[in-house]
């Protein structure tokens, strides 16, 4: 890869992960069930640009809570788990990006929407997974009188999950039918 596009894609993963940021800002009217908005513009960037950008794109995503004061902290393994591991998680949508690519160049839309959506599926489903694991050893706590942590941890991050899910599967219905060179550049 020539100089110049590995510097084009480094610049479009820092202004994803900027988009997500500044969708992060959407009040959480649900608290922890509240879905999370970013995930729409870092997923499809993942997906446009492959693994490696995308999984670089999630943790700067991560990285800029940091520096905006948005960290919950409890303690150093859990900021761990939830803001480079969880935000970097959803990158992993990139690892479908040659497989959608091939599908669009093709013209199998619909081929093409399976795969978009079961990229999305994975980087969701292991970024919760991350929040749901912090949420059975850190958050426990919280839970309401008699229920248990698993439980709890479960409700919470199962709900923001899934509802991330659909906003980001709305978003990409939405572009495979009119934008779909966003998922296949031509450089
Ligand atoms: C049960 C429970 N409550 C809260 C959290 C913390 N959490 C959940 C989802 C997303 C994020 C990242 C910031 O948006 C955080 C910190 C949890 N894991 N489990």
């Amino acid at each position: 890869m020539s100089q110049n596009l590995n510097i084009k894609y480094l610049v479009e993963a820092a202004i994803f992960a900027a988009l997500a940021m500044v969708l992060s800002f959407i009040p959480d009217f649900f608290s922890w069930f509240s879905p999370s908005f970013g995930a729409i513009p870092l997923i499809l960037f993942a997906l446009r640009r492959g693994l490696k950008y995308g999984l670089l794109s999630g943790l700067i995503w991560g990285l800029l809570h940091f520096v905006l004061g948005k960290v919950y902290y409890l303690s150093m393994s859990q900021v761990f788990i939830e803001y480079l591991l969880a935000f970097a998680s959803m990158g992993l949508a990139g690892l479908f990006s040659g497989r959608l690519h091939q599908a669009l160049t093709d013209q199998h839309t619909t081929k093409a929407t399976n795969i978009a959506l079961f990229g999305a599926f994975i980087a969701t489903a292991t970024r919760y997974l991350w929040h749901f694991l912090a949420g059975i050893l850190f958050w426990g706590s919280y839970a309401p009188k008699g229920v248990s942590p698993v439980w709890y941890s479960f409700t919470v991050n199962g709900t923001a999950g899934a509802f991330t899910l659909i906003l980001v599967a709305i978003a990409i219905l939405i572009l495979i039918r009119t934008q779909r060179q966003f998922f296949a550049p031509q450089d």
